[in-house]
């Protein structure tokens, strides 16, 4: 096995006094105060009975008590179940169920989940054990487990050992370099692997993160042009938001990379972005890849433009096609996932002789850029989360009044795509309001579709299938 010395421990021992976390707010936390505080509160954790592979879930907006409650779990080799602050209770229960989690963490007590919820002020209210904590981290290890919805309607709890998020980091320094000065906004949402990643950049760089406890998009600004942030991740809509409020304005030069993931962009804002010297970085990843594995260098961001880049330096690539065609996107490399919790047929479905197919299309030019074409079957994307149409169709059946549905993205100038659903009903008086308020007690808002439409058949191929990309031409406007 691979061990290294634990990480927060190491970072605390080595730059004790440099900044690990600053907030808007002013208040800051150096890696000497984050790792006694992770440590104080992995010892009142062990009196709920946490140790070695707990599976503890974590749903909270990025508070620095969640980044203290993910380092606490290292300490105790704890997993953590990353929880989407968004979804429902049902959607939630799901999660917690699959996972095995008996144990949630929550910033507030506000739902009802199949589980024990203690409150992090309730965790630092306990008394501390003197309990042995981990000195090292065996790469091999399972560190946390983020969902992302399937095909079938049913999400996949993505698996990352302490190696999986180790190598990401890495790779994305050897990618974009580490400067004395960095600084790192964390406004994604960290139950994401988006947001979680910087977190383990941070500890792995011994950089400070600038944590956003929820996206604004003033804040968000005002951090690159007065906060001396360096890199934020982002997805496209907040892309859009910067480039509005800087107008004719520029970033200061010390802001030297906008990383952009979690779903296409379009051509339009990132010439938009080059005309205005913002460093936008276009990056391929996924949850199953533990953040980025292809990213537009910086030498290349502006001649290729549209492209998603190279595969980092650890990573490989390859398009199940000839050179220059289209075809499905496979990935490899140290930061890909070894599987899925407690799924081994997915998991065998998907990683052959560790080759991850993405199920995503894409070519790569002849200097070996990458140009994502098409994402995986039905994936809609709407503000960078993921929604997958059999998810909302099966909910919409299981409406009385809903005899089928099916569910399709549609461009929107916003949030990039949106759902909307198409229904047949055998009840004429039932409206869109009365569906989309079924809808909303089931599923997160983001996947409640905009628009509902009434059709008297959907259009199904020869063997009785549904055929999405025929809805929208019901769609006249
Ligand atoms: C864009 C966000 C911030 C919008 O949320 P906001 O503005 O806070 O909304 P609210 O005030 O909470 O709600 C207002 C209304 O808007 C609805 N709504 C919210 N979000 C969406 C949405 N996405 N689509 C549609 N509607 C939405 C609310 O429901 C509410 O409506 P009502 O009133 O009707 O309830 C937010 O959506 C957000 O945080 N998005 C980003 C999520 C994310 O992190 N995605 C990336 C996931 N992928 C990965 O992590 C892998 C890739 C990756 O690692 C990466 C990604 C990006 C950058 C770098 C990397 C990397 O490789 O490191
Ligand atoms: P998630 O695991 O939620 O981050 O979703 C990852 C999915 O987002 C990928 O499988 C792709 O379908 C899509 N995606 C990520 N990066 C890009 C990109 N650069 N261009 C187009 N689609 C992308
Ligand atoms: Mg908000
Ligand atoms: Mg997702
Ligand atoms: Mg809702």
């Amino acid at each position: 096995a691979d061990i290294i010395p634990h990480w927060l421990t190491k970072q605390a021992a080595l730059a004790p006094d440099r900044i690990a976390i600053e907030q808007p707010d002013g208040t800051t936390y150096t890696f000497l105060e984050l790792k006694e505080k992770s440590q104080s509160f992995a010892r009142r954790l062990k009196k709920l009975g946490v140790q070695n592979d707990t599976k503890i879930g974590i749903l909270s907006s990025n508070h620095t008590h969640m980044v203290i409650a993910i380092h606490a779990l290292t300490y105790l080799g704890a997993v953590a179940v990353m929880l989407n602050t968004r979804l429902t209770e049902e959607e939630l229960n799901y999660q917690i169920n699959d996972a095995g989690a008996k144990t949630i963490l929550v910033q507030q007590h506000d739902r009802q989940l199949e589980a024990e919820q203690y409150s992090f002020s309730e965790v630092w209210d306990m008394p501390a054990y003197d309990t042995e904590l981990k000195a090292e981290i065996d790469l091999d290890d399972v560190f946390t487990i983020i969902y992302t919805s399937g095909t079938t309607g049913f999400p996949k709890g993505v698996i990352h050992t302490y190696g999986n998020h180790w190598w990401s980091a890495v790779g994305s320094m050897l990618n974009l370099g580490l400067h004395s000065d960095d600084k790192w906004l964390a406004v994604l949402p960290i139950f994401h692997v988006g947001g979680l990643s910087i977190l383990m950049r941070s500890v792995i760089y011994g950089i400070p993160i600038y944590l956003m406890e929820r996206y604004d998009k003033q804040l968000a600004h005002d951090a690159l042009m007065n906060k001396n942030v360096t890199i934020a991740s982002v997805v496209t809509i907040m892309v859009r938001d910067l480039l509005h409020l800087l107008g004719e304005g520029r970033y200061p030069d010390t802001v030297r990379c906008l990383l952009l993931g979690g779903g296409p962009a379009p051509q339009n804002l990132l010439e938009q972005a080059k005309s205005r010297e913002v460093p936008v970085f276009q990056s391929y990843g996924m949850t199953e890849t533990s953040s980025q594995i292809v990213t537009l260098g910086p030498e290349d961001a502006l001649e290729k433009i549209g492209s998603s880049g190279k595969p980092l330096f650890p990573a490989q690539l390859q398009i199940n096609a000839e050179k220059n065609e289209v075809g499905e996107i496979f990935v490899k490399g140290p930061m890909v996932t070894k599987g899925y919790y407690n799924n081994a047929e997915a998991t065998r479905k998907s990683i052959t002789n560790d080759w991850l197919a993405t199920g995503d299309l894409g070519y790569t030019d002849h200097d070996g850029f990458l140009y994502v074409v098409d994402r995986r079957k039905d994936l809609i994307i709407s503000g960078g989360e993921n929604i997958y149409p059999a998810e909302i169709e099966s909910v919409l059946a299981g409406m009385e009044a809903i005899r089928e549905a099916g569910v399709v993205g549609k461009r929107d100038e916003k949030w990039g795509q949106i759902p909307v659903a198409f229904v047949v009903t055998d009840h004429p008086s039932v409206t869109s309001e009365d569906i989309q308020s079924y809808l909303h007690r089931h599923l997160a808002s983001y996947k409640v579709p905009k628009e509902i439409y009434f059709i008297e058949t959907l259009p199904r191929n020869a063997s009785n299938k549904l055929v999405r990309n025929k809805l929208l031409e019901h769609i006249t406007d």
